[in-house]
């Protein structure tokens, strides 16, 4: 029992008892917290002496000691790694040359030339390959965009160029003009089949031609303004001028001409001198 506790239990001891004996007199029993009341006895006689304690705990780390004297040296290693190769040297010298070699065997017998045709082969392609190159050149000027034409056809002398642009009579011809052709003018049968079958091929039933009366009625002529040769295809019944309005052609797929109103618009076909492209 601590010695807080043993305070409390006195006074409440002491204070019950004030209060018992107030209310019941002398007749309260006094044995009920004896037990508790704990006071000091007289000090007693001095003990044995004890048996020798268990070692204690070790110490703490004491201080580095000073440095000792060096050491005897100690015994030659052994041999290390090769080291990294080191960088190519200088490139050395020429030596001599060498004793010739012996004579090899005789070749087969070799075939006659022929050089001068071929030579005049190479010569004739050289001609066509900057002949090509003009056209592509022509191709790539005169195509006013690739949806708009159908193709290209070329006779001997001629380029045919189909624009499926519908266009007045006379802006057809600026638009050949521009690109430094005409109108198609078909001045003999070869022509005329050619452009028909370049019609006929694009699946179209009509295009104008270079050819007109506007400056005299009746009076047909070329448009780079040179007169009619004697060829020309006239369907039956044309040029009838109908309607005193007719002073522009167009070939249907027949190959036929027949005069229209210039103030139509379809699509036409240009031609180009091909020594001029
Ligand atoms: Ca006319
Ligand atoms: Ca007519």
């Amino acid at each position: 029992m601590g010695g807080e506790k043993l305070v409390a239990c006195m006074l409440v001891t002491v204070l019950s008892l004030t209060l018992i004996r107030s209310v019941y007199g002398q007749h309260m029993p006094e044995e009920a917290c004896l037990v508790q009341i704990l006071v000091p006895g007289l000090k007693g006689e001095p003990g044995e002496k004890g048996e020798k304690g268990a070692p204690g705990r070790p110490g703490r780390i004491g201080p580095p000691g000073e440095p000792g004297p060096p050491g005897d040296k100690g015994q030659k290693g052994s041999t290390g790694h090769y080291g990294k190769m080191g960088p190519a040297g200088l490139k050395g010298i020429k030596g001599d040359m060498g004793d010739p070699g012996p004579k090899g065997p005789n070749g087969e017998p070799g075939v006659p030339c022929e050089c001068a045709p071929l030579r005049k082969m190479i010569g004739e392609m050289d001609i066509q390959v900057a002949q090509l190159t003009n056209e592509l050149k022509f191709i790539k000027n005169a195509l006013p965009s690739p949806a708009a034409v159908a193709g290209i056809k070329e006779t001997d002398s001629k380029v045919y160029l189909l624009v499926k642009e519908e266009k007045r009579y006379r802006d057809a011809e600026v638009f050949c003009k521009g690109r430094g052709g005409h109108l198609a003018m078909p001045k003999d049968a070869a022509a005329n089949r050619a452009i028909a079958g370049y019609i006929t091929e694009a699946g179209l039933s009509r295009v104008y031609i270079g050819i007109n009366d506007l400056e005299r009625e009746g009076h047909f002529v070329y448009v780079e303004r040179s007169p009619m040769t004697t060829f020309s295809k006239w369907r039956e019944g044309e040029p009838n001028n109908a309607y005193d309005d007719e002073d522009c052609v167009e070939m249907v797929s027949s190959g036929e001409w027949i005069d229209v109103a210039c103030h139509l618009t379809m699509y036409f076909v240009c031609e180009f001198d091909k020594d001029k492209v």
